[in-house]
């Protein structure tokens, strides 16, 4: 091998370090893709952030199964509704910790889907962290989940996924 072939694949392997199967700090844990009925133009992704490094933060997403991918949570307004909201700075992804993106919650929101989401289908989407990059996973989608009710807003919000659909 010449100097000029190791420097190059020195240089590759740097490059390619981040991507490597066991050294990302970072892991994606239950994710499932939702949307309440199936003619539904809008949905939202859930899923659990394990980071076990430095603190990060989520920003962004994206997926071909929308329009648009936004980092939304649900905030309580003045008469006491729940509203969705589009959280432009993104999820604080704590170190040595978790984000949870869950019904009632955060969540990814989809926006404008590309094809109804089909019970079995899985929908590929990238998540964009501000230290570790992007992430892609493979999301199943699962529309029998129940929101798991310990959040005290079980009663609430289980027809989100239609929430930014007002064109009936
Ligand atoms: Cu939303």
């Amino acid at each position: 091998m010449s100097f000029r072939t190791l420097a190059a694949a020195l240089a590759l392997s740097v490059f390619a370090l981040p991507a490597l199967a066991g050294e990302a700090s970072i892991k994606i844990m239950d994710p499932y893709a939702r949307a309440s009925t199936p003619s539904s133009t809008s949905g939202a992704i859930f899923l659990k952030v394990m980071n076990d490094g430095a603190a990060d933060r989520l920003i962004g997403a994206s997926t071909p199964a929308a329009n648009m991918a936004m980092l939304h949570t649900h905030e309580e307004d003045a008469n006491g509704v729940m509203k969705m909201i589009h959280v432009e700075d993104g999820f604080e992804v704590p170190a040595d910790g978790a984000l949870l993106l869950e019904r009632g919650g955060n969540h990814v929101m989809l926006i404008g889907l590309t094809g109804s989401l089909q019970q079995g289908d899985t929908v590929p989407l990238t998540l964009i962290f501000e230290q570790a990059g992007e992430v892609s996973i493979d999301v199943p989608v699962d529309l029998k989940r129940k929101p798991d009710g310990h959040s005290g807003h079980g009663g609430h919000g289980n027809d989100h996924g239609d929430a930014h659909s007002s064109d009936s």
